[in-house]
C-alpha cells in the first residue's frame, strides 16, 4: 500500500476513532475496545519485531502490510482514555494517565511520529531501515509502558 493511501486511510479511521469516545456505552466498552486495539497492535508490530529479530524469515511484504496495521491500531486507544474510563473492567491502566492528560497525549503523538517513520521504512523493503525505525517505535511503546502501565 502507498505511505499516501496508508495516511488519507488512517485519518479518515481517526476521525472515526476520536467520534468513538461519545459512543461507549459503558466505561468497560471503552477499557475493552482500546484492549482490543492494542491486541491487534501487538500481533502485528510484534510480528515486526519477530523478523527484525530473525524468529521468522524476513518477507517485505508481510512487513509492509504489518506496518500499515500497526499504525491504524496505534491511532485507536487514545479515544477511548475518556474521564471515568479508569475502572469498569479489568484493566493495567494506572491512574496517572488521567491526571497527566498531556504528557500522556504527548507519548501518544510521539508514538506516531515513530509509526510513520517504521512505514516509511517498510515501504524501502530493507531489513536495515526496518530495524533502526522498529527500534525507535518499541522504545516509544515502552516508555509509556514503564509510567502508564501496571506490570
Ligand atoms: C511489542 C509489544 C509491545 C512493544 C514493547 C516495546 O512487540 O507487544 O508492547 O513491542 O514491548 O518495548
Amino acid at each position: 500500500m502507498k505511505l499516501s493511501r496508508i495516511l488519507a486511510l488512517t485519518a479518515a479511521l481517526v476521525g472515526a476513532a476520536s467520534t468513538a469516545h461519545a459512543q461507549f456505552a459503558k466505561p468497560e466498552d471503552a477499557i475493552k475496545y482500546r484492549q482490543s486495539a492494542y491486541t491487534v497492535l501487538s500481533t502485528h508490530f510484534g510480528r515486526i519485531g519477530a523478523m527484525v529479530n530473525g524468529r521468522i524469515p524476513f518477507d517485505p511484504k508481510v512487513a509492509e502490510g504489518d506496518a500499515a496495521i500497526a499504525l491504524v491500531a496505534s491511532r485507536l486507544p487514545m479515544a477511548a482514555f475518556g474521564d471515568g474510563t479508569d475502572k469498569g473492567r479489568e484493566t493495567r491502566a494506572k491512574p496517572e494517565i488521567w491526571k497527566e492528560k498531556d504528557k500522556f497525549n504527548a507519548g501518544f503523538q510521539k508514538m506516531d511520529e515513530e509509526m510513520v517513520k517504521l512505514n516509511a521504512a517498510a515501504k524501502t523493503g530493507n531489513l536495515d531501515n526496518i530495524k533502526v525505525a522498529f527500534g525507535n517505535t518499541a522504545r516509544t511503546c515502552k516508555a509509556c509502558h514503564d509510567e502508564y502501565r501496571r506490570d
